[in-house]
């Protein structure tokens, strides 16, 4: 019995030379390819998806001295740090936000500075009238974000961790209390 697979007819079947539309092809691709690369480099440079703010590296040592001398220098208005000058320092541990309730200013811009004081916790700020309109950020142990925030509507607005960190993720929760006037 033979193979039921013919055997091709030209024995030298595979030496042939390349067909020149897959040369084309090929070629067309592989200058794609290389475009695609070179967007890379143009798109991190002009993209609006580039990250805000800075970022400095801090260790977790730091950054709690930080925080706590600034809530030790900070007045307080119903239970909420005023915060002493532009900064406010925010940091998230399991399972709290350091430096909430915060109140601010309206109009007024601030320098938010955040880190971590174990894992990454997700940063989320989201209007009491508007729960679903959010603002996301994630801080990471190690280094400290500093974004200028201001806000334009008086309210509260709540901060939750929208990163799961561990059992007690649900009550992770913060409020920056906005007002026209703060009065210390
Ligand atoms: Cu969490």
């Amino acid at each position: 019995m033979g193979s039921p697979i013919k055997p091709p007819d030209k024995e030298d079947w595979w030496n042939v030379p390349v067909d020149r539309r897959e040369s084309i092809w090929l070629g067309l691709s592989v200058v794609w390819a290389m475009i695609l690369f070179g967007w890379m480099s143009v798109w991190t440079r002009v993209g609006d998806q580039n990250p805000i703010g800075e970022t400095y590296r801090v260790s977790t040592d730091e950054f709690q001295e930080k925080v706590e001398t600034y809530i030790d220098e900070a007045d307080e208005v119903d239970g909420g740090i005023v915060p002493p000058d532009e900064n406010v320092y925010i940091a998230g541990m399991t399972f709290q936000w350091r430096g909430l309730p915060v109140v601010l200013e309206t109009g007024k811009t601030y320098k938010f500075r955040m880190s971590s004081y174990d894992i990454q916790h997700g940063f989320s700020i989201r209007p009491e009238e508007v729960l679903s309109q959010h603002t996301n950020l994630l801080v990471l142990p190690g280094y400290e974000w500093v974004i200028e925030m201001e806000f334009d509507e008086p309210g509260t607005y709540h901060v939750i961790c929208n990163e799961f960190c561990g059992v007690g993720h649900s009550s992770m929760h913060g409020r920056i209390e906005v007002r026209d006037e703060v009065n210390v």
